[in-house]
């Protein structure tokens, strides 16, 4: 009898409660499964929606380890498990599907067609995740090979990175020489959306935030102008448009403020996305807050393929991560200063 490993892990064990730093079983692989050593893992708000929702909210069962931003090293491999090797550096597509419906075996699990019937979103969302020393990943197929990326820069890639591409990459077409795009909130998310916009599109990007060093991050990642969010704001955006308004709006905070904003500073025929979870409302209506021709985007996470291309592009020098990296013991303290405001970029955290 193989005596039972042991790995620190953050856990969440009652809704509503704190997270536990505690220890869980290190599982061995079996099947199609492949163990992973977590070198990584990122802190998001998403998170703290976890952590604050109330019983029956979520179909998750408890308890479970938090962390679904996650880099690492192939630690040991099932028997059917193909297309890995041990001691390969890489990251873990989130979102985990039921891995038979069309979507899940094209790699669109964050748009799993039977989503409803899962209890769990993926890692460190109903199943274990990465915030401990190993996280054990259905199939092969929900990993992406790192290269040689610094754990900490790739974890984020995963979330942070990936969730803005695939909003991105809906939009390109739409996007020439003379666009604006506004990025609502320079954080995790939104300081990478403004490198994304640089890296692939010809837009003059806008930022908007609160916060005057969020604003001067969003500069030292490309952005053309940033204003911070006050009462004249949708006037300020305009002018900044020549009066048109935005072809698009990336909103990566999404409460009532914000989503009226982008609505009033959208160009006609332009595309309102709302990435945020920060439980805003707009009406939509004709006549209404959005103008004649709008679309209304609400992307979910990202694709396994658009995985592999945030990390070519990391891996080309194109993304940069603003890091607070921090150990993984640390991961109460992590979650109390994202929602205190007190985060710039992306809190990584890193097992001992
Ligand atoms: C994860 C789970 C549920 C809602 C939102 C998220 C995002 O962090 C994924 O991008
Ligand atoms: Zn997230
Ligand atoms: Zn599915």
């Amino acid at each position: 009898m193989t005596p039972t490993r042991k790995t620190p892990a953050v856990r969440l064990s009652t809704w509503g409660g704190h997270p536990e730093l505690t220890e869980a079983e290190v599982p061995d692989p079996i099947g199609d499964e492949v163990l992973v050593r977590v070198e990584a893992a990122g802190v998001c708000h998403s998170d703290l929606h976890v952590l604050d929702a109330r019983p029956g909210t979520l179909p998750y069962r408890l308890p479970f380890t938090l962390g679904h931003e996650i880099a690492g090293r192939v630690a040991a491999i099932g028997t059917e498990a193909r297309g890995v090797t041990i001691g390969e550096r890489v990251v873990v597509h989130g979102p985990w599907g039921c891995g038979q419906c069309r979507r899940c075996v094209a790699g669109q699990d964050n748009y799993c067609d039977r989503r409803a019937g899962l209890e769990w979103s993926g890692a460190g969302l109903g199943r274990d995740g990465g915030m401990a020393g190993h996280v054990l990943v259905p199939h092969a197929r929900h990993l992406v090979p790192a290269g040689e990326l610094d754990a900490t820069q790739a974890a984020p890639l995963t979330d942070a990175g990936l969730t803005p591409y695939h909003a991105i990459a809906g939009l390109v077409d739409e996007l020439g020489e003379d666009s604006a795009v506004a990025v609502v909130g320079v954080g995790g998310l939104g300081h990478l959306a403004v490198q994304l916009l640089r890296a692939l599109t010809p837009s003059r990007v806008v930022a908007v935030d609160t916060r005057e060093d969020a604003l001067e991050l969003a500069h030292s990642c490309g952005a053309h102008l940033g204003t911070l969010a006050r009462a004249d704001t949708a006037d300020v955006l305009r002018a900044a448009t020549g009066g048109t308004g935005f072809d698009a709006v990336l909103d990566f905070v999404g409460n009532d403020a914000t989503l009226a904003l982008g609505a009033a500073t959208l160009r006609t025929g332009g595309t309102l996305v709302a990435l945020g979870s920060g439980g805003g409302r707009l009406m939509i209506g004709k006549p209404g807050p959005l103008p004649q021709g709008a679309t209304l985007s609400l992307p979910f996470w990202g694709t396994g393929p658009e995985l592999h291309a945030v990390v070519a592009l990391a891996l080309a020098g194109k993304l940069r991560v603003a890091t607070d990296v921090r150990p993984l013991t640390e991961a109460v303290q992590a979650f109390d200063d994202l929602r205190a405001g007190r985060v710039l970029g992306r809190v990584v955290l890193v097992p001992s």
